[in-house]
């Protein structure tokens, strides 16, 4: 199994907001090599089956409804460790607990609309770059 690879969502209100740079800075200045990367939008079904594990919280309704509003972008990155230390990087869910310098620190708005995603596990790292690339994509 490949254990030095996550995977990525610059949320739709990253792009929005006009984010996509300077995230994008942080995520590089902190080591991670991008090895597939692409902007895109989700259908609701996209959303629904991506964040399927939510389905029954009580924010999922808005979650799938954000996540599908506009364009994201998608990436796989490439690091040590990669997993944990990138979700070391965005801070917590909540950007009111999120430690300072880190991504979600910056740039998220509140803990629904908190600019980016991490997988938060090798299992769903590669199951989710599967979902958004094939292999031709990612180099
Ligand atoms: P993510 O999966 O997007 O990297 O975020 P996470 O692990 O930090 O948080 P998770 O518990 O997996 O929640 C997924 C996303 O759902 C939205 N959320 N809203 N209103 C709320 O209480 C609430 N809680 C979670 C956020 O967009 C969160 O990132
Ligand atoms: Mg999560």
């Amino acid at each position: 199994m490949v254990t030095n690879r996550t995977f990525t969502m610059l949320k739709p209100d990253s792009l929005e907001k006009g984010n996509t740079g300077a995230i994008l800075e942080k995520i590089n200045m902190a080591g991670f090599k991008i090895v597939a990367m692409k902007q895109t939008q989700m259908s609701k079904r996209d959303a629904e089956t991506f964040y399927a594990v939510h389905r029954e919280r009580p924010f999922f309704g808005d979650l799938v409804e954000y996540m599908t509003r506009g364009p994201i972008v998608a990436a796989i990155l490439e690091k040590e460790n990669a997993v944990e230390d990138f979700r070391t990087l965005i801070g917590a869910t909540n950007p009111e607990d999120a430690a300072d310098g880190t991504i979600r620190k910056l740039f998220a708005t509140s803990i629904s609309e908190n600019a980016v995603h991490g997988s938060d596990s090798n299992e769903n790292a590669s199951i989710e770059g599967s979902f958004h690339f094939s292999g031709r994509e990612i180099y």
